[in-house]
């Protein structure tokens, strides 16, 4: 892979390939006996996406010279968490979405109460995906354990998601908005990283400074999220045309404008790349991923 010439989608083609190969295998039908079950898991991780956290996993442990192989159980995990926070997301007691990535959303495609299940088997997995890996030592697999539940659980994107929830019809103050954005999508990009540096296990002045790039990234990842809201309309055909009326949730463009919005993004990915300085090396599938954050347009 070379860097300068290629637009980032081609650069990280590769690890998206992998993961995407890895999920496959994984989610087969003859691993999940319950047809529906199974149809309904695959629908919800197989069907497009970004695949921005198992890049992250990968990014990171190829800049610190770990194979590709030693991150596969992370970055499986990774996405497995996403698809159900998705999917869950999507249900009518949450946000009452009928489509995602142009589909209909897995509990229309399905019904509630088979989402519901999908969302909970994929969660499960995603520790179970781990704790069998035979790529990685006990202790990886306790740590990253550890990493991952703090992130998805109730000290991160669940937190996240109650306090959204407890926010709408509401002005939150810029703190307040951050310290849910952190907790609700912050904290699934920040693990990535980690679990990407914990592959090739890193030492703590690395991973200190990993820390620092990746809660960076993480935040400027939902701000950018909030400006294509408002910016691009298939973003918004994308994920809200079934959305509830009263789901109405504060968003950085509304405190801050599109512009003051812009700035703070810009601001949180030079602070990301600065902490790339303090790397063994310079990092550049880091950098660029930091960059795509800020110039992505779906
Ligand atoms: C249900 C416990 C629970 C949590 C849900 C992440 C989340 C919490 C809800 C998603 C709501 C949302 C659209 C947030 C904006 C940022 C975000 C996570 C966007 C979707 O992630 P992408 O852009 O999606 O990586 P793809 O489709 O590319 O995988």
């Amino acid at each position: 892979m070379t860097l300068s010439s290629s637009p980032i989608d081609t650069i990280f083609a590769d690890y998206r390939d992998r993961v995407n190969q890895s999920l496959d295998a994984y989610l087969s039908p003859e691993n999940i006996t319950n047809e529906r079950l199974s149809a309904a898991m695959r629908y919800s991780v197989l069907q497009g996406g970004k695949r921005f956290r198992p890049v992250l996993v990968y990014a990171t442990g190829e800049t610190l010279g770990v194979p590709l192989h030693a991150c596969d159980p992370f970055a499986m995990a990774v996405e497995l968490i996403h698809a159900y926070s998705l999917v869950h997301d999507d249900l009518p007691a949450m946000d009452n979405d009928d489509l995602r990535r142009g589909q209909p959303t897995c509990h229309k495609a399905f019904d509630p109460a088979t989402a519901i299940l999908a969302g909970d088997a994929l969660q499960t997995l995603a520790f179970h995906c781990i704790s069998y890996a035979k790529t990685l030592d006990l202790t990886q697999k306790n740590k990253g354990i550890q990493l991952l539940s703090q992130a998805s659980g109730p000290a991160g994107m669940v937190a996240g998601q109650m306090l959204d929830m407890q926010s709408e019809q509401q002005t939150l103050s810029l703190d307040k908005l951050e310290g849910l954005h952190q907790c609700k999508t912050g904290a699934l990009i920040r693990a990535s990283v980690l679990l990407g540096g914990l592959a090739a296990q890193a030492s703590p002045k690395t991973l200190n400074a990993l820390d620092t790039y990746a809660s960076a990234i993480g935040l400027a990842f939902q701000i950018q999220d909030d400006i294509l809201d408002v910016v691009s309309d298939t973003s918004t055909l994308g994920k809200r045309v079934g959305a509830d009326a009263a789901h109405q949730k504060a968003t950085y463009p509304q405190l801050l404008g599109l512009q003051g919005a812009r700035q703070r993004a810009q601001h949180l990915i030079n602070e990301a790349l600065q902490a790339l300085e303090l790397l063994p090396n310079e990092a550049p599938y880091l950098r660029a991923l930091a960059r795509y954050i800020v110039e992505r347009l779906h």
